[in-house]
């Protein structure tokens, strides 16, 4: 897809941050205003009522007042999305009229017109497929497309080094296939009646979001802009042995279409709840979209659509949390990912792609909250993209950047969520973390040396933890024991406002407890937030690494050339890190601030706020490590030594 250029966006950006103890949950909310950015105002409208209203009363009110109620925001009782067809779809003032009409019923106790953001697909360039090619019985499975899917099974006959893939025969072999889990696609659509998806297109969990019914079908354009989720929901679920295209990574698993990505501008609203439909309907859901990729948003979910994550995570699932996997974004080295509030977000398993020779693709973006890899197009043969289902019963070879990864992911966690019921949101990002390979991805310009962390994990800048190994991970699943109790801690806080200097650079300290002796202490770590207020006269000059007590150096912010903001700066901006994951967090912490290019800029760094997030005990006390060298033996290692 071609990446639109994006419209700076509208202010009102909250950013949510977590502190989840079991069941208490504290939810902070930051209001951070970007200046001077052009508004648009879409015809849809958030609205509270005073009390617990029935969908019927709600439909009236809408009516009374002319509008048409769309449903309640994440089921509520109280709040309602209501559209105002009257209005033009966007327009760059706030309508007061309609918003002091519907204020006048004494019923309503908010109304919030809302504003419309980009929000752009993750996908290289469109290619229209030739159709199918005649089948072949020699391989198995027998489906004509297998042959073309190397990111499954990699002989090399593609171009690319053997046994790069995601080893997805041994988990086949093991039994898995996905049967009764759904992953839901969120984007422009599914094509749910093509052959390769119709017997497993799950109707009840899918809706259509951009069009306010229960038919996700994309809308049809002469370009196929709209073939990127049938594409998705291909690599996820199409069918196995029946003679059309390939097959999913997960072929008896489900797929819902949310639709969501097809109108001119995105709301909050309709983001909120594509993240919040039906919960414990679907298990994974796969985005392969995200704030423009133009190298100098810096954009993340709003209110709403930070409760909907929230709430899928803590009750989704029937209380295992769903698991909201996120293409890490495609633009490429002039962009960072945790500038992408999405992909930067503790409750997403951020995944990027590597190409069939093992080197990160040159649309990859990267950055340090970043999980683990998957495949995506970018070889030196075109036809080296990724073969999967297309629009109006086709088939591609073709499907390309970040965007193909995510859903590869999303199949991957469906086959162990299928070999164990019981996995947490959590199980499935330490399973990715300890069972994902180096196998032989590297950075082809050198630049990002493999690297192990405090308790041997090795993990790389572009790649996470590594590819995804999906033999590995669901013979770990059927052992899993699930990890214990999660705990949030402040680890603290430096709020004074330091120059960065021009050349050189600022070294700032937290010594921190990690929370000993209280009911939030955090020993054994997951993720890590540096919140981080800054300013700067040009934004995308700041480059900052964060380095743990046990000496791992994650890069949190990397220079972006483009971003040439010099007002808006960073505001209390959560930058994770993976790459500490299983380390100790006791002792000094040190935030290091410089500019790219000495000697240009000035800035000032106004707070930092080290959030660790993480257990208590040590997590993978109770589970066996038969194989000595294994990923799992060394930490458990690691984790007996502190003891
Ligand atoms: C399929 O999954 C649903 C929800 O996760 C569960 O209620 C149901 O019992 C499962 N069915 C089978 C056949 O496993
Ligand atoms: C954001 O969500 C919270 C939680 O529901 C709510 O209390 C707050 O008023 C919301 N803020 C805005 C600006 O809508
Ligand atoms: C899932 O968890 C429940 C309750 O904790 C337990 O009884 C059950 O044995 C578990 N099942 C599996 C397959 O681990
Ligand atoms: C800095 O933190 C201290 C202690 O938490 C607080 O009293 C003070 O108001 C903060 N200052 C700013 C500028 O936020
Ligand atoms: C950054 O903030 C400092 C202190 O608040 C202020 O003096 C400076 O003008 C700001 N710089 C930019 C580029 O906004
Ligand atoms: C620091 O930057 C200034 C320009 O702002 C330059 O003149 C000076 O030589 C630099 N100093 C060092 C030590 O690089
Ligand atoms: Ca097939
Ligand atoms: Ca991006």
């Amino acid at each position: 897809m071609n990446i639109q250029r994006c419209l700076p966006v509208g202010n009102d950006y909250l950013l949510g941050l977590l502190a989840s103890c079991l069941v208490a949950l504290v939810i902070l909310t930051e209001e951070v205003v970007t200046k001077g950015a052009p508004q648009v105002f879409t015809n849809s409208f958030l609205v509270e009522f005073n009390n617990d209203v029935t969908r019927e009363q709600a439909d009236k009110v809408a009516r009374d007042h002319g509008f048409d109620n769309a449903g309640p925001l994440l089921r509520s009782k109280r709040e309602f999305h209501f559209i105002h067809k009257g209005l033009p779809a966007t327009r760059s003032k706030r309508s007061i009229p309609h918003h002091r009409n519907l204020k006048t019923d004494p019923q309503i106790k908010l109304v919030a017109q809302q504003p419309g953001y980009k929000r752009t697909k993750r996908g290289y360039r469109p290619l229209i497929s030739k159709g199918q090619v005649p089948l072949d019985k020699t391989q198995e499975p027998t489906d004509p497309y297998f042959k073309f899917q190397w990111y499954l099974k990699n002989d090399g006959s593609m171009g690319g080094k053997p046994k790069l893939d995601l080893n997805v025969e041994a988990a086949w072999a093991q039994g898995a296939t996905g049967k009764n889990v759904t992953t839901a696609i969120m984007d422009d659509g599914i094509d749910y009646l093509h052959p390769d998806l119709k017997f497993n297109y799950n109707a009840r969990a899918s809706y259509d979001f951009s069009s306010n019914d229960p038919f996700p079908y994309p809308r049809y354009t002469d370009d196929w802009f709209n073939s990127h989720g049938t594409r998705c929901a291909g690599e996820v679920a199409a069918a196995r042995d029946n003679g059309v295209c390939g097959v999913g990574v997960a072929y008896d698993s489900k797929v819902a279409g949310i639709r969501m990505l097809d109108q001119p501008y995105m709301t909050d609203l309709i983001e909120a709840n594509s993240m919040g439909h039906e919960p414990n309907l679907i298990d994974i859901y796969s985005a392969s979209w995200g704030p423009t990729d133009d190298g100098k948003t810096v954009d993340g979910p709003r209110n709403a659509t930070m409760r909907a994550i929230v709430k899928g995570v803590n009750e989704g699932r029937n209380g295992l949390g769903n698991i909201y996997v996120w293409a890490s974004g495609d633009g490429g080295e002039d962009d960072d990912c945790n500038a992408d509030g999405y992909a930067a977000s503790m409750w997403t398993v951020s995944i990027n792609s590597a190409i069939n020779d093992g080197q990160n693709a040159h649309y990859d973006e990267s950055c340090t909250s970043t999980l683990a890899s998957t495949f995506s197009n970018g070889g030196g043969d075109p036809k080296t993209g990724v073969a999967t289902t297309d629009l109006y019963g086709r088939c591609t070879k073709t499907h390309s950047g970040t965007s193909a990864a995510a859903p590869e992911a999303a199949g991957v966690y469906a086959l162990a969520i299928e070999v164990n019921r019981n996995l947490t949101w959590r199980d499935i990002q330490h399973l990715t973390v300890l069972t994902s390979k180096r196998n032989s991805l590297y950075d082809g310009k050198g630049y990002f040396k493999w690297q192990m962390n405090g308790v041997g994990l090795e993990f790389n800048h572009l790649f996470g933890y590594g590819v995804l190994d999906a033999g590995a991970i669901v013979a770990m699943a059927k052992e899993w024991k699930t990890v214990p109790q999660r705990f949030h801690c402040d680890g603290g806080k430096i709020n004074k406002t330091l120059a960065i200097p021009s050349n050189g650079s600022l070294t700032l300290y937290i010594d921190t407890h990690a929370c000993k002796g209280t009911e939030n202490e955090v020993n054994y770590l997951e993720h890590v937030q540096a919140v981080i207020t800054l300013n700067s006269t040009r934004r995308g000059e700041v480059v900052m690494h964060l380095e743990s007590p046990m000496k791992t150096r994650s890069m949190i912010l990397s220079q972006r050339p483009n971003d040439d903001d010099h007002t808006d700066g960073f505001s209390k901006w959560p930058f994770m890190t993976t790459h500490t994951w299983g380390e100790n967090p006791r002792g000094r912490w040190r935030l290091e601030v410089k500019f790219h290019v000495p000697g240009q800029n000035t800035g000032f760094i106004k707070e930092w706020n080290l959030l660790l997030h993480g257990t208590k005990d040590a997590p993978y006390k109770n589970l066996a490590a038969p194989d000595p060298h294994s990923k799992l033996a060394m930490v458990k290692k690691a984790h007996e030594d502190r003891r």
